[in-house]
Protein backbone atom coordinates (compact mmCIF):
# COMPACT_ATOMS: atom_id res chain seq x y z
CA UNK A 1 0.00 0.00 0.00
CA UNK A 2 1.18 3.64 -0.86
CA UNK A 3 0.43 6.35 0.53
CA UNK A 4 0.82 8.64 -2.70
CA UNK A 5 -1.03 5.78 -5.24
CA UNK A 6 -4.48 7.64 -5.93
CA UNK A 7 -6.07 4.98 -5.70
CA UNK A 8 -5.15 4.49 -2.39
CA UNK A 9 -6.44 7.35 -1.34
CA UNK A 10 -9.71 7.15 -2.84
CA UNK A 11 -10.18 3.73 -1.35
CA UNK A 12 -8.65 4.99 2.07
CA UNK A 13 -11.87 7.98 1.32
CA UNK A 14 -8.62 10.52 1.40
CA UNK A 15 -10.07 11.77 -2.20
CA UNK A 16 -13.52 11.70 -3.24
CA UNK A 17 -14.76 9.24 -5.54
CA UNK A 18 -18.31 8.86 -7.47
CA UNK A 19 -18.75 5.48 -6.64
CA UNK A 20 -21.65 3.37 -7.95
CA UNK A 21 -20.57 0.39 -6.11
CA UNK A 22 -18.94 -0.58 -3.32
CA UNK A 23 -18.32 -3.91 -0.75
CA UNK A 24 -15.65 -5.37 1.50
CA UNK A 25 -13.24 -6.38 -1.25
CA UNK A 26 -13.38 -3.99 -4.15
CA UNK A 27 -14.50 -0.32 -5.33
CA UNK A 28 -16.02 1.26 -8.20
CA UNK A 29 -16.22 4.78 -9.17
CA UNK A 30 -16.53 6.64 -12.10
CA UNK A 31 -13.05 7.64 -14.32
CA UNK A 32 -11.95 11.06 -13.81
CA UNK A 33 -10.98 11.06 -17.91
CA UNK A 34 -13.84 9.06 -19.35
CA UNK A 35 -13.31 8.15 -22.94
CA UNK A 36 -17.05 7.17 -23.37
CA UNK A 37 -20.55 8.11 -21.59
CA UNK A 38 -19.49 5.14 -19.05
CA UNK A 39 -16.44 4.84 -18.03
CA UNK A 40 -15.89 2.98 -14.75
CA UNK A 41 -12.89 1.59 -12.76
CA UNK A 42 -13.17 -1.34 -10.36
CA UNK A 43 -10.55 -1.55 -8.11
CA UNK A 44 -9.76 -4.17 -5.00
CA UNK A 45 -9.40 -2.88 -1.97
CA UNK A 46 -6.18 -4.80 -1.46
CA UNK A 47 -3.39 -3.68 -2.94
CA UNK A 48 -2.36 -5.96 -5.69
CA UNK A 49 0.21 -3.87 -7.94
CA UNK A 50 -0.87 -4.85 -11.42
CA UNK A 51 -2.50 -8.27 -12.83
CA UNK A 52 1.71 -9.65 -12.93
CA UNK A 53 1.17 -8.83 -9.22
CA UNK A 54 -1.83 -11.69 -8.88
CA UNK A 55 -0.68 -14.73 -6.35
CA UNK A 56 -2.31 -17.75 -6.41
CA UNK A 57 -5.63 -17.70 -4.15
CA UNK A 58 -6.86 -14.28 -5.70
CA UNK A 59 -8.58 -15.87 -8.80
CA UNK A 60 -12.06 -15.57 -7.78
CA UNK A 61 -11.32 -12.13 -6.29
CA UNK A 62 -10.95 -11.50 -10.43
CA UNK A 63 -13.74 -13.43 -11.20
CA UNK A 64 -16.38 -11.54 -8.57
CA UNK A 65 -14.47 -7.99 -10.04
CA UNK A 66 -15.45 -9.06 -13.41
CA UNK A 67 -18.82 -10.44 -12.93
CA UNK A 68 -19.48 -6.77 -10.42
CA UNK A 69 -18.65 -4.74 -14.15
CA UNK A 70 -21.24 -7.33 -16.06
CA UNK A 71 -24.27 -6.30 -12.99
CA UNK A 72 -22.87 -2.64 -13.52
CA UNK A 73 -23.02 -2.88 -17.62
CA UNK A 74 -26.47 -3.86 -17.00
CA UNK A 75 -26.79 -0.44 -14.59
CA UNK A 76 -25.59 1.55 -16.84
CA UNK A 77 -27.72 0.71 -19.36
CA UNK A 78 -25.28 -0.90 -22.03
CA UNK A 79 -25.43 -4.29 -21.67
CA UNK A 80 -26.93 -5.67 -24.69
CA UNK A 81 -25.06 -2.96 -26.93
CA UNK A 82 -22.01 -4.45 -25.48
CA UNK A 83 -18.81 -3.00 -23.92
CA UNK A 84 -15.45 -3.24 -23.03
CA UNK A 85 -13.44 -4.17 -20.51
CA UNK A 86 -9.73 -3.55 -20.32
CA UNK A 87 -7.03 -4.50 -17.48
CA UNK A 88 -3.50 -2.19 -18.68
CA UNK A 89 -0.57 -4.01 -17.24
CA UNK A 90 2.54 -2.12 -16.82
CA UNK A 91 4.42 0.42 -18.94
CA UNK A 92 4.07 -1.13 -22.24
CA UNK A 93 0.43 -2.04 -21.71
CA UNK A 94 0.04 1.83 -20.74
CA UNK A 95 -0.78 1.11 -16.78
CA UNK A 96 -0.47 4.82 -15.57
CA UNK A 97 -2.22 4.15 -11.71
CA UNK A 98 -0.16 0.92 -10.16
CA UNK A 99 -2.84 -0.78 -8.25
CA UNK A 100 -5.15 -2.99 -9.95
CA UNK A 101 -8.03 -2.20 -11.97
CA UNK A 102 -10.51 -2.76 -14.38
CA UNK A 103 -12.32 -0.24 -17.08
CA UNK A 104 -15.36 -1.04 -17.84
CA UNK A 105 -16.01 1.38 -21.23
CA UNK A 106 -19.27 1.72 -23.16
CA UNK A 107 -22.07 3.78 -24.46
CA UNK A 108 -20.76 4.35 -28.03
CA UNK A 109 -18.93 2.28 -31.03
CA UNK A 110 -15.67 1.84 -29.76
CA UNK A 111 -12.74 1.81 -32.06
CA UNK A 112 -11.50 -1.70 -33.56
CA UNK A 113 -8.00 -0.90 -33.18
CA UNK A 114 -6.16 -2.88 -30.19
CA UNK A 115 -3.14 -0.54 -29.73
P1 LIG B 1 -4.55 3.08 -16.37
O1 LIG B 1 -3.94 3.76 -17.55
O2 LIG B 1 -5.18 1.72 -16.74
O3 LIG B 1 -3.63 3.00 -15.19
O4 LIG B 1 -5.81 3.98 -15.99
C1 LIG B 1 -5.86 4.81 -14.89
C2 LIG B 1 -7.15 5.58 -14.95
O5 LIG B 1 -7.35 6.22 -13.71
C3 LIG B 1 -7.21 6.67 -16.02
O6 LIG B 1 -8.22 6.35 -16.98
C4 LIG B 1 -7.58 7.94 -15.27
C5 LIG B 1 -8.04 7.42 -13.92
N1 LIG B 1 -7.74 8.29 -12.81
C6 LIG B 1 -6.51 8.78 -12.47
N2 LIG B 1 -6.60 9.55 -11.38
C7 LIG B 1 -7.92 9.55 -11.01
C8 LIG B 1 -8.62 10.18 -9.95
O7 LIG B 1 -8.08 10.89 -9.11
N3 LIG B 1 -9.96 9.94 -9.89
C9 LIG B 1 -10.60 9.16 -10.81
N4 LIG B 1 -11.92 8.99 -10.68
N5 LIG B 1 -9.96 8.54 -11.82
C10 LIG B 1 -8.63 8.75 -11.92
Amino acid sequence: MSADCIFFRIISGEVPGDFVYTDEEMIAFRDINPVASTHILLVPREHIASVQDLRPGQENLMGRIIFRARELAEQEGIASRGYRLVVNCGPEGGQVVPHLHVHLIGGRRLNDKMG
